[in-house]
C-alpha cells in the first residue's frame, strides 16, 4: 500500500504497476492495410537519432521507452538513442543507468550540468546527434510496430515536412495501452496559447482517399515528432530562452508553417504516452515560467494578434527577457505573417477582433464590482457559470460576444435551456446559445427564452429573469463593445 502511494507521489502515475510489467512488453499493431502495402515507403530512408529527455523519470518507465525504440525500429534506420538527463537527482538514473546500457552501443547518455528544462535539454541532445533526422520522444512513451518508417518516409520525400505520430494513451493507473481505434485528431491552440485537439476538418478530409494518409495539422502537441536536422537548424531550433516546460510546441508549429515547411500527423505511426493529471517535478520558484515562454513566443511570431493573448493575461507581460535575436531570425528567414498562418492553416480559429465585444462582462448592480467568471476548461463544460469580484486580469473573466450572438471563450459558449446558465461546446446554430445585446438598456436577452441574464437578488449566481429596464441586476457592461 505504502509503495503504491509512493509511486504515485513521485511520478503522478502508478509506478508500482509499471514495475510489475516487462520492459519489453508487446503493444498492439494499429496499422491498417494501407500502411503495410508493398512500396508504401521509399527504399532509402534517412537514419534518425532518437532523443529522449528526462527529469527524474521512473526506472521501468524510462527503460520501457528505450526498449520500445530498440525493439521496434529497423536497426539500419536507428543511428542512436540519446538519453538527456536534465539534472535528475533520483539515484537509479546515475551509475545504475550507465551500467544497464553498458553493452548497448546505440544508447548514449548525455547529462546536463544544471537543471535546464525540457527545451534546452532537447537542444543539448540535438548538439550530440549524428543522425540526419532528429526524433524526439518523452521519457514515458512506447513505440508500436512499424512506427518509424512512415515518419522517416515523409521527411525523405520532403525535408521541410515535420511529422508527428498519432499519440495513444497509456493509462496512468493500469498501464493499459489504449489505441484510439484509429481516430485521428489534429492540433490547434486557443488564445490562452494552450494546445488543443480537433477532429480533422472537412477541408482537409476532402484531400484524401484513405484515412491512413498523413494530414496537415496547424500545431503539434510537442513531445513526439521527427524533423530533418538541417531544417530544424535552419528554423533556428527552439528559443533557448524557453525554460522548463511549454510554448516550444507552438513556436515550432508556427514557424514551420510560416517559414516554408509543413506539419503533419501520420496515422500509420502510433506511439503511446502516459498522460498525467499533474506535473510531478519542481518548476522554478518565483516565476510564471509558462507565461514567460508564451510571451516570448507571442512577441516574436504573432504580430498584432499577440494582443489577444495579452488581454487573456490582464496585459501583465512580466519580465520576458530579450527576444531581439529571435526577431532577427524571423526577418532573416523571410517568414510569412501570422495573419497568413491563421487564414490559410488554421481558418477555424475564432479571432477576438471579429467579436462585437471582448474582455470582462461587468454587472451594474452591487456597486458595479461583479463579473461573469468561469475557468471554462474542458471539465467545466456543462457546469453553471459563476460570478466573482472583477479583477481586471483577463483569465476566467475574459469573454467574447460574437457577431452571431454567442457569448464565448475559446470553444465554450454560454448556454441556457431552462435550468442553470451553463457553458456548452459552441454549436453555431443559435438556439440556446443565442444572446441579443441591447446597448441602450445594457440588457442581454436570451434568444429561445426571451429572458434576460441577471445576477440573482441574493448575489450568489447567474439567473434568468423576465426582462425589465429598471433592474440593475439585469444590466451588463461589455468591455470593448463596438457594434460597427
Ligand atoms: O524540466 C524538465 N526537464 C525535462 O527533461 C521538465 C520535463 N522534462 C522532460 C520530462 O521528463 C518529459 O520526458 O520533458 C518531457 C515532457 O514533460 P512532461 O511529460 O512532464 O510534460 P507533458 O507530457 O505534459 O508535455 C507536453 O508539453 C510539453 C510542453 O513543453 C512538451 O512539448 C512535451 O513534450 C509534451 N508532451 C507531448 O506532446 C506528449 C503528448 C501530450 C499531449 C497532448
Ligand atoms: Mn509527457
Amino acid at each position: 500500500m505504502k509503495m503504491i502511494k509512493e509511486g504515485w507521489d513521485k511520478n503522478a502515475f502508478n509506478q508500482y504497476v509499471s514495475d510489475m510489467i516487462s520492459v519489453h512488453r508487446s503493444v498492439p499493431d494499429i496499422r491498417g492495410e494501407w500502411c503495410k502495402e508493398p512500396n508504401r515507403y521509399l527504399k532509402n530512408l534517412p537514419r534518425t537519432s532518437v532523443i529522449i529527455c528526462f527529469h527524474n523519470e521512473a526506472w521501468s518507465v524510462l527503460l520501457r521507452t528505450v526498449h520500445s525504440v530498440l525493439d521496434r525500429s529497423p536497426s539500419h534506420l536507428l543511428e542512436e538513442i540519446i538519453l538527456v538527463d536534465d539534472f535528475s537527482d533520483m539515484a537509479h538514473l546515475k551509475q545504475q543507468l550507465e551500467n544497464y546500457f553498458e553493452n548497448e552501443p546505440k544508447v548514449r547518455i548525455v547529462r546536463a550540468l544544471k537543471r535546464e528544462g525540457l527545451i534546452r535539454a532537447r537542444l543539448l541532445g540535438a548538439r550530440h546527434a549524428n543522425g540526419a533526422v532528429l526524433t524526439y520522444l518523452d521519457s514515458h512513451c512506447e513505440c508500436t510496430p512499424g512506427w518509424l518508417e512512415p515518419l522517416l518516409d515523409r521527411i525523405a520525400r520532403n525535408k521541410t515536412t515535420v511529422v508527428c505520430p498519432v499519440i495513444d494513451v497509456i493509462d496512468d493507473t493500469t498501464f493499459e495501452y489504449h489505441s484510439k481505434n484509429h481516430v485521428v485528431n489534429v492540433g490547434g491552440f486557443d488564445w490562452n496559447l494552450q494546445f488543443n485537439w480537433h477532429a480533422v476538418p472537412d477541408r482537409e478530409k476532402q484531400k484524401h482517399t484513405s484515412d491512413w494518409e498523413p494530414v496537415f495539422s496547424p500545431t503539434m502537441a510537442g513531445g513526439l515528432f521527427s524533423i530533418d536536422k538541417e531544417f530544424f537548424e535552419r528554423l533556428g531550433t527552439y528559443d533557448s530562452g524557453f525554460d522548463i516546460w511549454g510554448g516550444e510546441n507552438l513556436e515550432l508549429s508556427f514557424k514551420t508553417w510560416m517559414c516554408g515547411g509543413t506539419l503533419e500527423i501520420v496515422p500509420c505511426s502510433h506511439v503511446g504516452h502516459i498522460f498525467r493529471k499533474r506535473s510531478p517535478y519542481k518548476w522554478r520558484s518565483g516565476v510564471n515560467v509558462l507565461r514567460r515562454n508564451s510571451v516570448r513566443l507571442a512577441e516574436v511570431w504573432m504580430d498584432d494578434y499577440a494582443k489577444y493573448y495579452y488581454s487573456r493575461i490582464g496585459n501583465d507581460l512580466g519580465d520576458f527577457g530579450d527576444v531581439s535575436n529571435r526577431k532577427e531570425l524571423r526577418e532573416k528567414l523571410k517568414c510569412k505573417s501570422f495573419k497568413w498562418y491563421l487564414d490559410n492553416i488554421y481558418p477555424e480559429m475564432f479571432i477576438p477582433g471579429d467579436a462585437v465585444a471582448h474582455g470582462e462582462f461587468r454587472n451594474m448592480a452591487f456597486g458595479k464590482k461583479t463579473c461573469m467568471d468561469s475557468p471554462a476548461r474542458k471539465n467545466d463544460l456543462h457546469k453553471p457559470v459563476g460570478i466573482f469580484p472583477c479583477h481586471r486580469q483577463g483569465g476566467n473573466q475574459y469573454w467574447m460576444y460574437t457577431k452571431t450572438g454567442e457569448i464565448r471563450r475559446d470553444e465554450a459558449c454560454l448556454d441556457y435551456s431552462g435550468q442553470e446558465v451553463i457553458l456548452y461546446p459552441c454549436h453555431g446554430s443559435k438556439g440556446n446559445q443565442f444572446w441579443e445585446y441591447d446597448p441602450d438598456n445594457v440588457l442581454l436577452r436570451h434568444g429561445s427564452s426571451q429572458k434576460c441574464l441577471a445576477i440573482n437578488a441574493a448575489k450568489t449566481k447567474l439567473s434568468m429573469e423576465s426582462c425589465r429596464t429598471d433592474i440593475e441586476r439585469q444590466k451588463w457592461k461589455l468591455e470593448n463593445y463596438d457594434a460597427s
